[in-house]
């Protein structure tokens, strides 16, 4: 039994230590250039059910840009780490429909992790998602009015999976799924943070559905005490 307890307290320990080793990833993502403008979308203000969920014209969101070029929806990630997936036992990423539209429109996951999809609409709408990378299994749900929560996940990794609805042509999400817990977001202030990235040398990068779909790489190395990794993606 004291054998056995001390076995269990090192594997703590080791555990521990892991934890304390890894460390964040921080930086921001700047826009250089003036995006395009955004978009009105005319049918989802003209139809008689969903254009009473607005006041004003709705536009499209594909650049939310601060004053100083801030960029949010910039997904950035660890580049080639794969296989290190938690998604099974991370919390639910949740989608709305609200106002006919998805909410948010950029999102990212991990492989296998649940997307809840929910409809807090008093309209009928129809979760189709279009997947393109092998493994990804494409779905089509009619989801009525106060209905459950859809759960969806996808199994393999894609950037920008697009989710729309068959009812509602304007309305998209774009749905990044990660093989690993390694990546983030950007907020307004187009700042993001890699939580626990364990030390060693990573290609980093910056995607941004519209202007860097491909991705802007950048090499770091996280140590015990982080890393930093700014980003400035320039609109040709
Ligand atoms: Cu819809």
């Amino acid at each position: 039994m004291k054998l056995k307890s001390s076995l269990v307290c090192a594997a703590g320990i080791l555990t521990l230590t892991q934890v304390l080793s890894a460390a964040d990833i921080t930086g921001t993502v700047t826009l250089k250039g003036t995006p395009p403008a955004e978009k009105t979308i005319d049918p989802l203000k003209a139809d008689p059910t969903c254009g009473k969920f607005h006041t004003e014209n709705p536009t499209t969101h594909f650049y939310t840009v601060g004053a100083g070029g801030e960029l949010a929806d910039a997904i950035v990630m660890l580049k080639g780490v794969t296989g290190k997936s938690t998604g099974a036992a991370a919390q639910p990423q949740v989608i709305d429909q609200k106002g006919c539209l998805y909410s948010p429109q950029i999102v990212a996951v991990q492989t296998g992790q649940k997307i809840l999809v929910k409809n807090s609409d008093p309209v009928l709408h129809n979760v189709h998602t279009t997947p393109t990378a092998a493994g990804n299994s494409e779905q089509n749900q009619a989801q009525m009015p106060a209905s459950p929560d859809l759960s969806i996940s996808f199994s393999a990794p894609e950037n920008f999976l697009k989710f729309k609805c068959d009812v509602h042509p304007w309305m998209f999400a774009w749905v990044t799924v990660v093989d690993s817990p390694y990546f983030a977001v950007t907020g307004k202030d187009g700042k993001f943070t890699i939580k626990d990235v364990p030390p060693g040398k990573y290609t980093v990068t910056a995607l941004h559905r519209k202007a860097s779909p491909a991705g802007l790489d950048k090499q770091i190395e996280v140590t015990s005490s982080g890393a930093s990794a700014d980003f400035t993606i320039e609109l040709k």
